[in-house]
């Protein structure tokens, strides 16, 4: 019994010296000392030897049970020591190194023109509102005096999804939702995304950026329309801008105009910029149509109004010299990152 005692302290000792890793030298444990582990089953095994030199034996036997967990416990800080040693080896850090470049995003030049016009308008007292980009036919064409025969409905141009509703085709069903409501007067600019059925090229693309503004008050009058948008193109383009009013035809304004604005770049001289004529198109407006207040419930004897409409793309296009619109929706880092 006493060589098999000498035999697996031997065993167990050297099993310890050779663990290397934590997770086996507890393996070690459990073999030697567990339940089931062998030094346990000796001392089971206690009642084959005379009872007489049982006392002694069971000494022996404690006596190797506490050198073996001598031994595990001086090991396993050993191996806690060199486990700490090698994490801090491979974690150290290299504070001469330059740091990484945080890649922070920025504005569209969509979004820096639409906030540009919103905050210019925000400054004369408008408010901004936004509205559905399905729309009913109702309010997208009806509503805004666009009748049933007009060419501005064909599938050819509007993206329809039954015969009542459709992708609006312009921003306009948001302001008649407004008047709709009754709410006077009404000093409004609204954003957003419209859709046309169009051939994508330099100008042109099925889905853009419209900013309609819309005033109903009483008394107001063409002037307060010219005033406005003299104001809005100084602040757009600097202050030496001057403006022009065209004649042209809408069907929901009355009387309806095209605005130009004096070329920035050439001061009006003419230039490869502004195709030498010294003007550059830049919005639609008009008073609006007596026809539009009677269906949005107003009365057009009582108010009056002017509104305007003006597209984004456009905005951004001239105000950053962009030459394509189709660059604005590519999203190619190299190209938003200029802005
Ligand atoms: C209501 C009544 C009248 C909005 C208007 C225009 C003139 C206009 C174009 C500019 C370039 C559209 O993006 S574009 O193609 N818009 O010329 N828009 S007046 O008139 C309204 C709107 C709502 C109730």
């Amino acid at each position: 019994m006493k060589q098999k005692l000498q035999a697996i302290r031997e065993e167990a000792l050297s099993q310890i010296q050779e663990a290397g890793m934590l997770d086996r030298l507890n393996e070690v444990r459990v073999s030697f000392l567990g339940k089931k582990g062998r030094l346990t089953a000796l001392l089971k095994s206690m009642k084959e030897i005379a009872p007489e030199d049982r006392p002694a034996f069971g000494q022996l036997v404690n006596e190797a049970r506490a050198q073996i967990e001598e031994a595990i416990e001086d090991t396993k800080k050993k191996l806690e020591k060199q486990a700490l040693e090698l994490q801090l080896k491979n974690e150290v850090i290299d504070v001469t190194l330059p740091a990484k470049k945080n890649h922070v995003g920025h504005r569209h030049p969509n979004t820096i023109a639409r906030e540009e016009v919103e905050r210019i308008f925000i400054g004369m007292g408008y408010e901004v509102v936004e509205g559905p980009e399905v729309e009913y036919d109702l309010y997208n064409f009806e509503k805004l005096n666009i009748p049933a025969n007009h060419p501005a409905k064909d599938e050819q141009d509007t993206f329809y999804i039954n015969k009542e509703i459709v992708l609006r085709t312009q921003t306009s069903p948001v302001q008649a939702r407004i008047m709709e409501k009754g709410k006077l007067p009404i000093r409004v600019i609204a954003p957003g995304r419209v859709f046309r059925s169009d051939e994508v090229d330099a100008t042109h693309s099925p889905s853009f950026h419209q900013i309609e503004g819309l005033v109903v008050d009483k008394n107001i009058t063409f002037a307060d329309l010219k005033g406005t948008l003299e104001v809005f193109a100084k602040e757009l383009f600097g202050e030496n801008t001057r403006t022009k009013f065209r004649p042209h035809h809408f069907p929901f304004t009355e009387p309806s105009a095209e605005m130009d604005v004096s070329c920035f770049k050439c001061g009006g001289k003419g230039c490869r910029f502004c195709k030498g004529e010294g003007w550059i198109e830049i919005l639609g407006c008009g008073m609006v149509h007596p026809h539009v207040f009677e269906m949005c419930g107003i009365d057009p004897e009582k108010y009056t109004g002017f509104a305007f409409g003006v597209g984004l793309e456009r905005i951004a296009l001239l105000k950053y010299e962009i030459d394509d619109m189709r660059l604005l929706y590519e999203n190619d880092a190299r190209f938003l990152k200029q802005f």
